[in-house]
């Protein structure tokens, strides 16, 4: 169960490798209160106690963080730099990705974990730019949690020094809640959303380092107000980053690429594995 939304796991698959994970036992008392989300859960579920939910949620936000701590672990012995992308669906990850993987290889060893529902099309998208890349679907779950991504990095194995970036499923709410083992999430927001989305769903930017403001290229048709929806993104994260880019006209991709150089160069200072290539 998704401990932010209340829905059910479904079955997870990565590429054509089942991994099934079962729920735990429902109890099913049949009573119904009408709390919607007011105690000390913040949700809401027919037949179940706010403190029963408080519970379950603490058991799978402990056992995602132990996964979580155990990827950054391998992350770092093996000098791989891990971005998680969190956005609504749509916003253009998958085209960023692809832009950025077709500038940046010559400079480094790039690998991709992608997250959806139902279907492998991002995945070999990823693939048709040359670098390797692996599936999770996740059936009817919301976000990619950490089992799940450790599991796909025994698959795909990323290379040491590399950088692997995780699509997550689009969904601005859930993929907040679930540490991967990540250096950094990076937020995308498309100027199609409408600029008040930073406050809207506020967990997201705040556990993002930097959003990218993607489809700037559309602006002049657009009523959005920039500075509004940086404005607002900083009111719930002071600390985070903001650049104005396009995927499909490239504009604004450079400083994209030297936040990636830099945070990199970063995170794999006294590391000896540094090796781009
Ligand atoms: N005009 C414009 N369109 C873009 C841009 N980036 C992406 N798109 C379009 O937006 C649509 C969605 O892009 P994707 O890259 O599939 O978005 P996504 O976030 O990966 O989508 P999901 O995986 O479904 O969450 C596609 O039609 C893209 O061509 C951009 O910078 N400008
Ligand atoms: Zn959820
Ligand atoms: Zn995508
Ligand atoms: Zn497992």
């Amino acid at each position: 169960m998704c401990t932010v939304c209340g829905c059910g796991e479904g079955e997870t698959t990565i590429d054509d490798h089942q991994h099934h994970h079962h729920e735990p036992s429902h109890e099913h008392s049949h009573e119904h209160t009408h709390d919607y989300g007011k105690g000390a859960a913040h949700a809401h579920a027919p037949g179940m106690s706010q403190a029963r939910m408080v519970q379950i949620e603490q058991d799978i936000l402990g056992k995602n963080n132990q996964y979580a701590a155990a990827n950054r672990q391998y992350f770092s012995e093996h000098g791989i730099h891990v971005l998680n992308l969190v956005s609504s669906p749509g916003s253009g990850k998958t085209s960023l990705l692809s832009r950025t993987i077709e500038d940046m290889q010559a400079e480094f060893s790039v690998a991709v974990i992608e997250g959806d529902q139902q279907t492998a099309n991002d995945a070999e998208r990823i693939r048709s730019t040359g670098a390797k890349a692996i599936q999770i679907n996740t059936g009817k779950g919301c976000h990619l949690d950490g089992h799940m991504v450790g599991h796909a990095v025994e698959s795909l194995q990323p290379e040491d020094g590399s950088l692997l970036f995780i699509e997550n499923v689009g969904n601005l709410v859930c993929p907040a809640a679930f540490d991967l083992g990540e250096a950094h999430k990076v937020a995308i927001l498309s100027v199609t959303e409408g600029e008040d989305k930073p406050i809207k769903y506020p967990d997201m930017f705040h556990a993002a380092d930097l959003m990218l403001l993607n489809k700037i290229d559309l602006l002049p048709y657009l009523d959005f107000d920039v500075a509004q929806c940086i404005a607002y993104a900083q009111q719930v994260n002071p600390r985070i980053r903001v650049l104005e880019l396009s995927a499909k006209t490239g504009e604004g991709m450079d400083e994209w690429y030297q936040w990636l150089l830099s945070t990199r160069q970063t995170a794999l200072i006294g590391h000896p594995k540094k090796r781009a290539k």
